[in-house]
């Protein structure tokens, strides 16, 4: 996102989801995002990149205005999140086409460490939990999910119905005083629910992210929806 808005020339390397080697080599842990600066060494953290590159002179004075207290935005987002990554989750094993995905091995380490909660108790295990269950539990509760997309859609659509009126203060920015840490947060967060079809999004969110993602240089996954 701050690469896009500076208009920051930049080259962009997928690192799939089972490759420990490339970030190990880069920064020495299993991470991304990594940026590398010609000449500098690599370094992750999403927060450290974005304070890099904002800040680089060379393409211009700093846009990204401080984050803001918004208790409001909060509450609505957590309502959000358990039917997004409900729906979120079996889609992006489902993406092939994405390049972190393109690989069956890749797809299947998703699952193995990111768990969803069991479909009868709703209980979701801890990462250390999830990963020592066999695999075909894994994908029969990804399978479970998948195929509850109707009642998972419904919550969800629920819960961006309940969107404040305001909240978005303009398709430039989330909040009042301008472009800020605010948008990062924000479009990181609901650009994927981009990849769920037929989810109604109320307008001015709408908006928002196709502004969004022409402003970063960010594609929405809309195109490649399910
Ligand atoms: N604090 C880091 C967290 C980044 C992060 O959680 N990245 C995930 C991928 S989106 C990751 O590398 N997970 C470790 C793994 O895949 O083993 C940041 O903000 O950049």
């Amino acid at each position: 996102m701050a690469l896009g808005l500076k208009k920051m020339p930049y080259r962009m390397i997928w690192v799939a989801e089972d490759d420990e080697e490339t970030p190990m080599q880069l920064v020495g842990k299993k991470i991304t995002p990594i940026i590398e600066f010609p000449g500098e060494p690599a370094f992750p953290e999403s927060t450290d990149i974005i304070n890099r590159v904002d800040g680089d002179a060379r393409f211009g004075p700093p846009l990204l205005k401080p984050k803001t207290e918004r208790p409001e935005l909060d509450a609505w987002l957590k309502g959000l999140s358990t039917p997004m990554r409900n729906l979120g989750r079996p889609r992006y094993i489902r993406s092939a086409v994405l390049p972190e995905f393109r690989s069956s091995s890749a797809r299947q380490r998703f699952v193995t460490t990111h768990p969803l909660p069991d479909p009868v108790t709703g209980e979701t295990l801890s990462k250390p939990d999830w990963a020592a269950l066999p695999q075909e539990r894994r994908d029969e509760v990804y399978d479970h999910y998948w195929a509850d997309s109707g009642h998972q859609k419904r919550l969800l659509n629920d819960a961006l119905a309940r969107m404040p009126a305001g909240l978005i203060a303009s398709d430039r920015h989330l909040s009042g005083h301008g472009l800020s840490w605010d948008d990062i947060v924000f479009f990181s967060r609901l650009r994927g629910i981009t990849l769920i079809k037929d989810v109604k999004l109320p307008p001015a969110l709408d908006a928002y992210l196709s502004t969004m993602s022409e402003m970063t240089d960010v594609p929405l996954l809309t195109q490649m929806a399910m």
